[in-house]
């Protein structure tokens, strides 16, 4: 599977309204900017821009929980992007979704999960995050809507509002892997335990290593006969390498552990679509942070110092 012929079809959503601050709406064009359609194709893979998304109008959107932020903007970039991913996940392609704030996975992995379902196979989700983005709107403290995506996918009460009905195909929790974890709220806590999620904490990762807990995720996926969708937010790496975030957290993953599962990744052949998301170029130091994601980005379409084989005595 590590020599698949892959395209990939590159989607920017400008999404920023689900976060806190503003600035995600830059990603997408730092992300080009930092050469990910060059590097992609330097790997002799066909790539397909599609340019960015355009959000619907969802001013019916309300929410008797008035703490929520921009709730219609975000139900707008929900509606559109469920729609545009449900459709690329049906062709021959690897959707790349260039975020944007994590809301944007609120659209990409609802669309995906239901062309998962059509297809008759298992949607497996791995989360590499900081955070669980496990908030309900009855649960999040912040009202930021960035983080609720893995709740909603889940099928959580409550979200009805967001795509004007109730989602049909939810992804079971047991099928989501949480990678890098290290901030969590109370309630959401509750939640994601009570939901049968695996998590894997940064010190799952400490003591275990990167290779050991993502071989066994990725069995899982495999024995399956499971699609596999990652979502990456830029939070999921250490700060002190990767500034351009907006809620950062120290103590995130090192930049080999995250060419690791970026490798890792590769290898299996699983990967079936990927979110990137939280970029914040305002915040970002003479574009580090965007070429460290494009940098594992190409890892996990295969770029590699030298063939794995070579390397086994
Ligand atoms: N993200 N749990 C916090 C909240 O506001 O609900 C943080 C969410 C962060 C979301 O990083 O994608
Ligand atoms: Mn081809
Ligand atoms: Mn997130
Ligand atoms: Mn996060």
């Amino acid at each position: 599977p590590a020599t698949k012929h892959t395209h990939i079809s590159l989607l920017g959503v400008p999404v920023e309204e689900g976060a806190g601050r503003r600035g995600c709406t830059m990603g997408p064009a730092s992300f080009r900017t930092a050469g990910i359609i060059e590097e992609l194709q330097e790997l002799g893979i066909e790539v397909n821009d599609l340019g960015d998304l355009t959000p619907e109008k969802a001013t019916d959107a309300k929410s008797s929980h008035s703490h929520l932020k921009n709730l219609p903007e975000v139900a707008g970039w929900t509606r559109s992007l469920y729609q545009r991913a449900y459709e690329l996940a049906n062709e021959n392609t690897v959707p790349v979704y260039l975020g944007g704030d994590h809301s944007l996975s609120l659209g990409s992995v609802a669309g995906t999960a239901k062309a998962a379902q059509e297809a008759g196979r298992p949607l497996f989700v791995l989360w590499l995050d900081a955070h669980a983005d496990f908030n309900t709107f009855a649960t999040t403290e912040s009202g930021n809507l960035h983080g609720t995506p893995l709740a909603f996918a889940c099928g959580q009460p409550g979200f009805e509002s967001l795509l004007g009905e109730s989602l049909s195909t939810c992804v079971d929790p047991r099928n989501v892997c949480i990678f890098g974890l290290r901030s969590v709220d109370k309630r959401e806590r509750e939640l994601v335990v009570s939901q049968g999620v695996e998590v894997c904490d940064m010190r799952a990762i400490d003591e275990n290593g990167v290779s050991t807990l993502i071989s066994a995720f990725l069995k899982r996926v495999e024995a399956a006969n499971g699609l596999l969708h990652v979502s990456l937010d830029v939070d999921f790496i250490e700060p002190e390498i990767a500034p351009a975030v907006g809620t950062t957290v120290p103590g995130g993953a090192t930049f080999r552990e995250a060419h690791l599962v970026m490798e890792m990744l590769h290898d299996s052949g699983l990967l079936s679509s990927l979110d990137l998301v939280e970029l914040n170029p305002f915040l970002d130091d003479r574009g580090r942070t965007a070429r460290l994601m494009v940098d594992l980005t190409a890892s996990l379409f295969g770029r590699r110092v030298m063939d794995r084989k070579t390397w086994s005595f």
